[in-house]
This record gives structure tokens, sequence and C-alpha cells, in this order.
């Protein structure tokens, strides 16, 4: 008998097998990893720190996203928070949920998590009635995951791990459903969903899907940034999120540098393939603070909303631990403010900025029609998991 392998060493096992994948495939994440080891081996950084990563994927439909559900559930993963990110200041036509673990205990031992999107096929404002069905059709005629990797899935996270051997297996096995693939490209019906959105042609101009980015956490965003500019890198021109104060750190705080063209194979509509190249995938970097309240996050919301906000972060938000705990406008452990909640969630604004960044063009609306109705109820009726609510989570987290 081998011993088992429970849900949280599976986890753990996924995120490092994931970054030994994303690392042969994309050299420059490797830079990445070890100009944040470099900073982080200076400030003391615990272990937890150095680890973590966080990812992202993008699927095409409901049923695609149901996978992803069941799947990420084995490695004690679930869906947290909804984003819409049609609204944000650069839209992109998808909408979007956070699998990651929701416990303390779990968080600490490996806090891996996959921003995950799904294509917002129903929105006239992107995709008319044809393209629509032409992209569902597509799409019902592919197979991101083996349904034997899903049942397998659904089978470790019902027993809660699996023996060693299964656990090599099921992990290799999950790995591979996110490598690049080699599959020749539809020439024409990638470039037909590209002039509409480079995401959509990202999602749906392939029949598989892929990891897009593997985010290390660093303890000093802004000195990684200049480190890897140093290095010659062209990174995005700002740091997303909230600028630094002369407080706590609050939020996230996340930058990214866009991939070089990658080799792939294209199908022309003459039957022969040929040799191009896309630049799809991209290398970000993150850096978590205290999580806010609701209150809290109303806050950051409105100094966000500023011309500046480093101008006026300081009006919004007091220089210490303390009094951030007392005004109650963050989370922490028993109210001890030592001990603060560290956010493990994105924002809206943050992530339509990163898809942004990495993108040629913006996606094309039509902003004459109505936007499709797509809430937090409806997804998690479509996969059958509750969205966890990330203030209950807090709260929960606080308390203990
Ligand atoms: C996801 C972009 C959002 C983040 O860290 O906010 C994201 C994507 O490009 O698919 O990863
Ligand atoms: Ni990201």
């Amino acid at each position: 008998m081998s011993s088992r392998v429970q849900t949280s060493q599976l986890r753990a096992q996924f995120a490092s097998a994931l970054s030994r994948l994303y690392a042969a495939e994309v050299p420059l994440y490797r830079t990445l990893v070890e100009v944040s080891a470099e900073v982080n081996g200076e400030l003391d950084a615990t272990e937890r720190v150095t680890a973590e990563r966080h990812g992202a994927i993008r699927v095409g439909s409901p049923r695609e996203l149901a996978d992803v559900a069941d799947l990420f559930a084995a490695f004690g993963m679930f869906p947290v928070g909804f984003y819409d990110l049609r609204d944000a200041p650069s839209p992109v036509p998808v909408i979007s949920t956070a699998f990651r673990p929701i416990d303390s205990d779990e968080l600490e031992h490996n806090p891996f998590r996959v921003f995950t999107s799904m294509l917002a096929t129903s929105d006239r404002r992107f995709f008319s009635a044809d393209l629509q069905a032409r992209i569902e059709r597509f799409l019902a005629g592919r197979q991101l995951f083996d349904p034997a990797l899903t049942a397998e899935a659904r089978r470790i996270a019902d027993d809660g791990g699996t023996d060693n051997e299964g656990a090599d297996r099921f992990v290799a096995a999950a790995v591979d459903a996110f490598a690049l693939s080699r599959e020749p490209i539809d020439r024409a019906w990638y470039d037909e969903l590209s002039r509409v959105s480079a995401v959509a042609a990202d999602i749906a101009g392939v029949t598989t899907t892929h990891i897009n980015h593997l985010t290390p956490h660093v303890l000093d965003i802004d000195e990684l940034y200049l480190r890897m500019t140093q290095r010659g890198v062209a990174m995005i021109d700002a740091i997303q999120g909230p600028p630094r104060g002369a407080g706590p750190d609050v939020l996230l705080r996340q930058t990214s540098f866009r991939a070089l063209a990658e080799p792939r194979r294209f199908r022309d509509d003459d039957g022969s393939t040929s040799d191009g190249t896309l630049r799809v995938r991209f290398g970000e970097v993150e850096s978590r603070g205290v999580a806010l309240t609701p209150e809290g996050r109303k806050r950051y919301d409105t100094a966000m909303a500023a011309a500046d906000p480093a101008t006026v972060w300081d009006e919004f938000f007091p220089a210490s631990y303390e009094e951030m705990a007392t005004s109650g406008l963050a989370y922490y452990r028993g109210g001890d403010p030592s001990k603060p909640v560290v956010y493990e969630d994105f924002l809206p604004a943050s992530a339509a900025g990163i898809f942004r960044s990495n993108l040629d063009s913006d996606a094309r609306s039509d902003d004459t029609v109505g936007g499709a109705d797509y809430t937090l109820s409806w997804m998690a009726g479509r996969i059958g998991h509750h969205i966890h609510d990330p203030y209950e989570l807090y709260e929960k987290a606080a308390s203990q």
C-alpha cells in the first residue's frame, strides 16, 4: 500500500509541475522567478511567499467551465468571487472567477489560485447571433479535458486525496491539459475572431486551452520592476492596483511583461500548413497586502477613481496597521493589528488592465445593443458549484 496524498499536497504538486512546464515553454518566466526570488531573499521572505503562484486560463463555454471546476476541486481549489470584465474601462468579453483554497490552513499550506475566464458569447455588444452560433458549434466539437481525467478528479475530490502513484498520474495528466498545443490553427477562423477580440481568438480560435501566465509573489514589486527593466525586459507602463502609500500595503499590486512571439503552426484555406507566431502568453508578478472590509474597499474604489490615486491615497488610508484595524477598514486575525489577513483574490480593473496590456488591440464592441445577463448565480448554476463570497471568507479568517 502506498501512502495517501491529501488534496493540499496534490495542489502543491500541481502548482510546481505547472511552473516547470511554463518555465520550459516561456523562458522569460524563468527570469521573472529568478529576480523575484532574489528580491524576496533580500527581504527574508517566508517559504510560502517564494513558492506562491497564481495562474490564469480561459475557456469558451459553461460546460468547459464546469469541467474546470470539477478538476480544480480535486486540488482543493473552489470558485471564489465573480468578475465581470465586460464592464471594465477597457472591456474584455469574458466573465471570470478565481479557483483557490478557502480555509486558512489550506491557504497556509499552499495558496495556489487560478483566475479563470469564460467567453461571453451571448453578449451582442461583441458577438453577432451568427458569430455566436459558429463559435458555439466550434466549442461543442472540442474536448478540453479527457472525460477520464474529469472522472478521476471527481473521485479524488470525494475521497479527499489519492495514493502516491495515482497522484503522480493525475497531476501529470492535469498539467498536460494546460500545455500549449502543437495542433495547427485554422488561420481564417483565428483571424475572423481576432477582428472582434484577441481574447476571443485565443479562447475559441484553437482546439485546446493553455495556461497563459503564472505569477510569482514578490515582497517589493517596485524593486522587482526596476530590476527587470535593468535586465532589458520591457514591462507594461505601470504597476496595477493601489499605489504605494505611507501606510500598510493593501489588496494586490501587479505588473506584467509581454511574452515574446511563440512559434505556432497554421492551416490555410487551401489545406496547406505554414509556420507563424502568436503573442498570447505573458509574465506577471504580484505583491499582496491586507484584505479590505467592504468599507475599506469602498474607500479604495473612491481613491482609485481620482486622476492620480497616489497623490490622494493618504487621505483615504491611515499610515499604520493599528489605525487600519481600529477604523474597521481591513481584516486582522482576532482584531490584532500584527496579524493581517492577506488578500487572496483579484481586482477587476487590474485584471482588465493585465488582459489589455498583453493584447494587440481592444475588443470591438457595438454599444447600441445590450449585454447578456451573466451573473454570479447564473455561473454557479451552470457549473454546479457554490461560488464563495470573498468577504465571508475574510470574516471567518479574521474571527479565528
Ligand atoms: C487573466 C488576466 C487577469 C490577474 O492577475 O488579474 C489576471 C487573463 O489574462 O486570462 O490574471
Ligand atoms: Ni494574473
